[in-house]
């Protein structure tokens, strides 16, 4: 595989600072000899900037920095799409969760271009679908999954191109929904896989009957996995840490069934906040992952049986 290492220093989604510092770490964690040891072409592009800054207004008051958001989207939404055209799979390093309005629209630009479907697993506590008009804490990386499944309320937003059909989408470890975004999400066909969701069934056979959709459709799929889809007592470094998320075991059997099913065609890597990290533990478990995502295992077993 031929991968793109996208730095992607947002921090305007959310008010803790810190996650500009995302992409730096994950570079001293080791990321790209992590998958370049694995037998990947790996390629660090360096760190997308936002641009030129649009005027904004959104009549939620309560939105905050929406100028800068507005202007990540628009260019990790080129990036990402060029990385696509270009043959190589983008993995994009956070930065906060409002990143993926911009990575994921590139991912379906792509998509539509290339006449496939796009399907999005969301790894996370939250489930991210707000929209700037319903949103209470007016932080907009509570706000991707309702962008990219085409929810009203994303005026001063680019057109999202072709919206994910909810029956695409498909969430695990949520466990913090605010009221508004639950309303909602009962409302659609997106399949939001909670925690009581795993702890009855376990991780493989939700994720299994996903995966079988998307290869049944020759979908591509865009996994945005953020820190806060694990555990707090695994992975400290994180704004809105949740109690009772995934462990290190189920989240790396996520990733090594993900890289075995073949599906995966762009990554992103939220929430990562080195400034309240553990002498870069939380990094290097995230780039540890990344490595699992990416063929790392300890034996060949034939655990493609699983899929
Ligand atoms: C909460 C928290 N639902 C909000 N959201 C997220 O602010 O809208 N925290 N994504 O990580
Ligand atoms: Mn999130
Ligand atoms: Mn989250
Ligand atoms: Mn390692």
């Amino acid at each position: 595989n031929r991968i793109s290492l996208i730095g992607a220093p947002v921090d305007s989604g959310q008010r803790r600072r810190g996650c500009l510092m995302g992409p730096i770490a994950y570079r001293v964690a080791g990321i790209e000899r992590e998958l370049a040891e694995l037998g990947h072409e790996v390629t660090d592009l360096g760190d997308v900037a936002p641009g030129e800054l649009p005027q904004a207004e959104c009549p939620n008051p309560a939105v905050d920095q929406l100028p800068e958001t507005l202007g990540w989207t628009r260019a990790l939404r080129a990036r990402v799409a060029d990385a696509l055209d270009g043959g190589t799979m983008p993995v994009v390093m956070g930065g906060d969760h409002s990143l993926a309005l911009g990575s994921v629209a590139g991912a379906a630009q792509h998509a539509a271009q290339a006449g496939r479907p796009l399907f999005l697993l969301w790894l996370d506590a939250h489930s991210d679908y707000h929209t700037p008009l319903t949103t209470v804490s007016g932080n907009l990386h509570g706000t991707p999954v309702a962008y990219i499944a085409g929810r009203e309320g994303f005026d001063a937003f680019p057109a999202f191109p072709a919206p994910i059909p909810a029956e695409n989408i498909c969430m695990f470890g949520i466990r913090s929904v605010d009221a508004a975004e639950h309303a909602a999400l009962r409302e659609t066909k997106i399949t939001v896989n909670d925690m009581r969701v795993l702890d009855e069934r376990g991780i493989v056979a939700p994720l299994r009957e996903f995966l079988d959709r998307v290869r049944a459709a020759n979908g591509m799929l865009h996994v945005s996995l953020d820190v806060d889809f694990l555990d707090p007592s695994i992975a400290p470094a994180v704004g809105t840490t949740v109690p009772g998320g995934a462990t290190f075991r189920e989240a790396h059997l996520v990733c090594e069934l993900l890289h075995e099913s073949g599906l995966m065609t762009s990554l992103d890597l939220v929430e990562l906040n080195p400034f309240m990290d553990e002498r870069g533990r939380t990094a290097r478990l995230m780039v540890d992952l990344a490595g699992s995502l990416f063929g790392k295992k300890v034996f060949d077993l034939p655990t493609r049986s699983f899929l």
